[in-house]
């Protein structure tokens, strides 16, 4: 017998799916990124409030910057949305669902959602970043997803240890990585299937998750219900939505999406001079340390007098060590207060009251990780726009 919760479940499920099959991302008005071809429709889709609109196939979204300031953790409808490939799956039946472990391992597993929420759960904060967050910035210009701040949000995962999975179907000697695979797939079989692989250590580190909650309720849909890869402190792209095929390898995967893209400079700092091509890359990895200010936006007109400035910041998992805001362009530099402690790989909230008589500023604020890194003043630069973390600039003026 299905109870009444239950039903009322399926019904908003078969709803969802009508709801995607009627709404061609209905326009309602615009928003202008500020960058050249910046502008965007602002546009719904199920489950999501107003979003930036990217592309439509596949819906690609961004998050209005704004949602930031209103608290540290970003809502499931308003977090943001990136897929590769058009063919989604937005349908799917959570009961007939099922994730298969299989490769280079004792017992192969085909696991019910029921089988996977009856094990231990876990909970954690964490940032979930395009690596192409922000690459409508890079000067000089480069290809692919012109996003503005917005590929980004910070969420609190619910689910299982990857590594209680791979342990029930015990991993064998020899492992390498494992790989893993969504139920989106190309329309035209041109296009290589998205899939990512991580290293066989790192999958078992007991932080990477299969998530089945965000904040307290399922996954959106375009989020990856009905289970998620959640990858602490790494970019979005290993963050493998609607995952249903686990494969443990003898051998690095050498899909297109880690052979070929989503790759850095394998220099020091993963940049090479503007305008030129790496010699050797690196699959990208953990997050550089990021800050951003919130409660105001760049070009702002504020009153004189006291302002209180407040912001967010975030790194690959070291955690927020300190903040520093400038109001004067980066000559001198004061220590903001760090708020609540979500987590290290949580947005990390930051205050700092200040003082503005009538004029101009140039407002600046630079995050320091506990393993030392701080944010640039000259933004670095790589031919796939990713990493982005140069120290921002809000030019605002007091009157
Ligand atoms: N199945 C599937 N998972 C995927 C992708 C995809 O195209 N298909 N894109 C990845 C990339 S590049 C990012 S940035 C994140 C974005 O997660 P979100 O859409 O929940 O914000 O999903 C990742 N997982
Ligand atoms: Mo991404």
């Amino acid at each position: 017998m299905l109870d009444r919760r239950e039903l009322m479940k399926r019904a908003g499920m078969a709803a969802l799916a009508t709801g995607f099959a009627s709404t061609r991302a209905l326009a309602l008005d615009t928003v202008t990124l500020p960058f050249e071809n910046g502008e965007r429709p602002l546009v719904t889709y199920p489950q999501k409030r107003p979003m930036i609109g990217l592309t439509s196939r596949p819906p690609q979204l961004e998050t209005p910057f704004s949602v930031f300031n209103d608290g540290l953790i970003t809502p499931n409808n308003a977090f943001f949305v990136r897929y590769h490939l058009a063919g989604i799956p937005l349908n799917i039946d959570p009961d007939k669902f099922t994730l298969v472990v299989k490769g280079k391992v004792d017992r192969a597993l085909t696991l019910s959602l029921k089988d996977i929420r009856k094990l231990k759960a876990t909970e954690i904060v964490a940032v979930n970043q395009c690596s192409g967050n922000s690459r409508g910035f890079f000067n000089p210009r480069v290809a692919g997803g012109q996003l503005g701040n917005g590929a980004m949000g910070n969420a609190r995962w619910h689910g299982v240890p990857l590594k209680t999975v791979l342990d029930m179907a015990g991993v064998q000697a020899g492992a390498r990585q494992v790989r893993f695979d969504g139920m989106d797939g190309p329309v035209m079989d041109t296009t290589p299937d998205f899939a990512k692989a991580l290293d066989i250590d790192h999958a078992r580190d007991g932080e990477v998750m299969l998530a089945y909650g965000m904040n307290g309720d399922d996954l959106p849909v375009l989020n990856g219900f009905p289970l998620r890869l959640v990858v602490p402190g790494y970019y979005g792209t290993y963050w493998v939505k609607h995952v249903n095929e686990i494969t443990v390898l003898d051998h690095e995967f050498d899909g297109f999406w880690m052979k070929s893209a989503y790759r850095i400079p394998d220099t020091p700092d993963n940049s090479v001079e503007p305008g030129t091509t790496p010699k050797a890359t690196i699959p990208i990895n953990r997050f550089t340390v990021r800050s951003f200010i919130t409660s105001l936006s760049d070009g702002a007109k504020l009153k004189a007098g006291r302002t209180k400035l407040r912001g967010i910041a975030f790194d690959g998992g070291a955690g927020i060590k300190q903040v520093d805001v400038s109001t004067d362009g980066g000559k001198t530099w004061t220590q903001a207060k760090l708020g609540r402690d979500l987590g290290k790989y949580s947005f990390r909230e930051w205050k700092l009251p200040v003082k503005l008589a009538a004029g101009s500023y140039e407002l600046k604020v630079r995050a320091t990780n506990n393993g030392g890194d701080t944010q640039p003043a000259e933004p670095k630069w790589n031919p796939a726009g990713y990493l982005r973390n140069v120290i921002e600039v809000y030019r605002v003026t007091a009157a």
